[in-house]
């Protein structure tokens, strides 16, 4: 596969989505082909499952139903759009994937780390993304930020515990492989944590020219 995944992370109310936007704009500039998608979601019926993960029920989801319904959604995701996007070459910004999955499911609702490998394996097989972003911020800011949008989603009702859990998770995975991550201080002022991403993207698409040359891929420069 010649494209790339970029995937954006973080907990809630971090800037994912402004950023993501931003970051879909630089690669316009460089005229780099690429897609936007999300997860959950990205297809109509991974949407669909979406719905089934956020909304808030009387029903108590258990903690295994709601990692096989995230890894569902991820198999049809990766089948219907975004195989087929690298396969075109084209580049994939997602904002969440798997990293999402050992942060919530694992660090957030302590599920087995080695499960969600074991699932990460089957799901994907060896496709894992290029460059994760990580948007690191307090979670009292995060989601101080996202309840001003309205009433909260399903996890977006969890204690702060949870998300200092989820925050803890990224950050020690990032740590353990430095190479794919880029952490970014999301608590700064937007132009701030931009020109962090800029930069991320440049040394990025940089260490990308290289591996291109080395395997005669095309390959673009920001
Ligand atoms: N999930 C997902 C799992 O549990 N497991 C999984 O495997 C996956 C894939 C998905 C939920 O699903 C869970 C995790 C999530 O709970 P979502 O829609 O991806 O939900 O997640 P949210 O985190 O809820 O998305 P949000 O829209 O809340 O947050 P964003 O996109 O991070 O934030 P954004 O860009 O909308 O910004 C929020 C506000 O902050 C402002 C923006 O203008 C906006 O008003 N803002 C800033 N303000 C000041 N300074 C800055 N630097 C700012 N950046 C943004």
């Amino acid at each position: 596969m010649s494209g790339r995944l970029i995937t954006v992370e973080g907990i809630e109310g971090v800037g994912k989505t402004t950023n993501i936007n931003w970051i879909c704009e630089c690669l316009a500039e460089q005229g780099i082909p690429f897609i936007q998608s999300r997860e959950p979601g990205g297809t109509a019926l991974a949407e669909e499952i979406r719905q089934l993960l956020l909304t808030p029920r009387d029903e108590k989801m258990s903690d295994l139903t709601e990692l096989l319904l995230v890894f569902a959604a991820r198999a049809q995701h990766l089948h219907q759009l975004i195989e087929p996007a690298l396969l075109r070459g084209e580049w994939v910004v997602c904002d969440r994937f798997t990293d999402a999955t050992y942060a919530y499911q694992g660090g957030g609702r302590g599920l087995d780390m080695s499960l969600i490998a074991a699932l990460e394996d089957l799901v994907q097989d060896k496709l894992r993304p290029d460059l994760t972003l990580i948007l690191d911020i307090e979670p009292a800011v995060g989601l101080a930020r996202a309840h001003q949008r309205g009433a909260p989603d399903r996890f977006e009702q969890e204690a702060i515990s949870f998300f200092t859990r989820v925050r803890q998770t990224y950050l020690e995975r990032a740590q353990a492989a430095p190479d794919r991550y880029l952490i970014v201080d999301a608590g700064k002022p937007l132009v701030d944590v931009q020109a962090q991403i800029r930069a991320g993207l440049h040394q990025f698409c940089q260490r990308s020219v290289s591996r291109a040359q080395a395997t005669a891929e095309p390959h673009h420069g920001l």
